[in-house]
C-alpha cells in the first residue's frame, strides 16, 4: 500500500500539479481517478469544495493543489522542489500564487466568455500575464532552464498542466502564446520531455473535447461556476 493515495479525475489539470509533483519527488503513491459528473459521496465527505485533487495520507486529506504540493514538498523533502532559504521560497511562492490568480483564471475566462468583446478584454489580460511570465519571470529569476534554474521545482509544476490546454485555446479562441515568449516555449517544449508531463498527457484532440464545455459554456461543474463572470 503506498503512502499517498490522490483522488484525481484523468484529465484535470490541477491534478495534474500534484500528479507531477508525487512523481518528480519520487513518492509511491495510489491513484484514484473519480467521475466528476457523478462524485461519489465517499468523495464529496472528504472535499469541502467538491474538487480534485485531494489526498489522503496517513490519516490527514490535504486538498487544493497548491497546498498538497507544499505538503508533499514538506513531508517529502527528498528531490527538493522549492529553494532552501526564505528568499528563494517566497519568490517560488508569488509565482505559484501569480499561476493561481493571475494567469489560470484568464485561461478559463477567456474559454467561458461567449460575446466577442468578452473574449477580446480576457484574451489581452492573458497576454499580459504571459509577457510578465516571459519577462518578469523566466527572464528575470534564472538563467533557466528551468523557472527557478537547473532543477524542475513547483513553480513549473503551476504552469504547465494549463500551458498543455492552449491547444484549446488555440481551437476555439484563435489564441497563441505570443512571438516575444520565446523563453516560454523553450521552456513548454523541454517540460515536454518530462516523463511526469508525459504520464498524464491527453492528446490535443481529448483536451480540445474535453474543453468544448468551458468553449460553449455548458459546463455544470464548481470550477466553471467559480471562473464564470457574473
Ligand atoms: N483551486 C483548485 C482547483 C481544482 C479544480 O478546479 N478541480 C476541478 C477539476 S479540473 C474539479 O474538481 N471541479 C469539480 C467540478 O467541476 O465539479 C486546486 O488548485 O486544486
Amino acid at each position: 500500500m503506498a503512502d499517498v493515495e490522490i483522488i484525481s479525475s484523468s484529465t484535470c489539470p490541477f491534478a495534474q500539479r500534484s500528479r507531477m509533483a508525487l512523481m518528480e519527488k519520487g513518492v509511491d503513491f495510489t491513484l484514484t481517478e473519480i467521475d466528476l459528473n457523478d462524485k461519489p459521496d465517499w468523495f464529496l465527505e472528504i472535499s469541502p469544495y467538491g474538487k480534485v485533487p485531494v489526498i489522503r495520507h496517513e490519516g490527514t486529506v490535504v486538498f487544493e493543489s497548491a497546498v498538497i504540493n507544499e505538503y508533499l514538498e514538506e513531508v517529502f523533502p527528498e528531490h527538493p522542489m522549492l529553494p532552501g532559504d526564505p528568499v528563494g521560497r517566497a519568490k517560488a511562492r508569488i509565482w505559484i500564487d501569480f499561476a493561481n490568480v493571475r494567469f489560470v483564471p484568464q485561461v478559463y475566462k477567456l474559454m467561458l466568455a461567449q460575446e466577442l468583446e468578452r473574449q477580446a478584454m480576457h484574451a489581452q489580460k492573458l497576454t499580459e500575464a504571459l509577457l510578465m511570465m516571459e519577462h518578469e519571470g523566466l527572464g528575470k529569476l534564472s538563467d533557466g532552464p528551468y523557472w527557478l534554474g537547473e532543477d524542475i521545482s513547483l513553480v513549473d509544476l503551476s504552469f504547465m498542466p494549463h500551458l498543455q490546454r492552449f491547444c484549446a485555446l488555440a481551437h476555439y479562441r484563435d489564441f497563441h502564446i505570443p512571438e516575444e515568449c520565446v523563453l516560454l516555449k523553450a521552456w513548454l517544449q523541454l517540460m515536454r520531455q518530462r516523463p511526469s508531463v508525459q504520464a498524464m498527457s491527453p492528446s490535443d484532440e481529448t483536451l480540445i473535447k474535453n474543453w468544448s464545455k468551458y468553449a460553449f459554456n455548458t459546463s455544470t461543474g464548481t470550477t466553471a461556476a467559480d471562473m464564470r463572470e457574473v
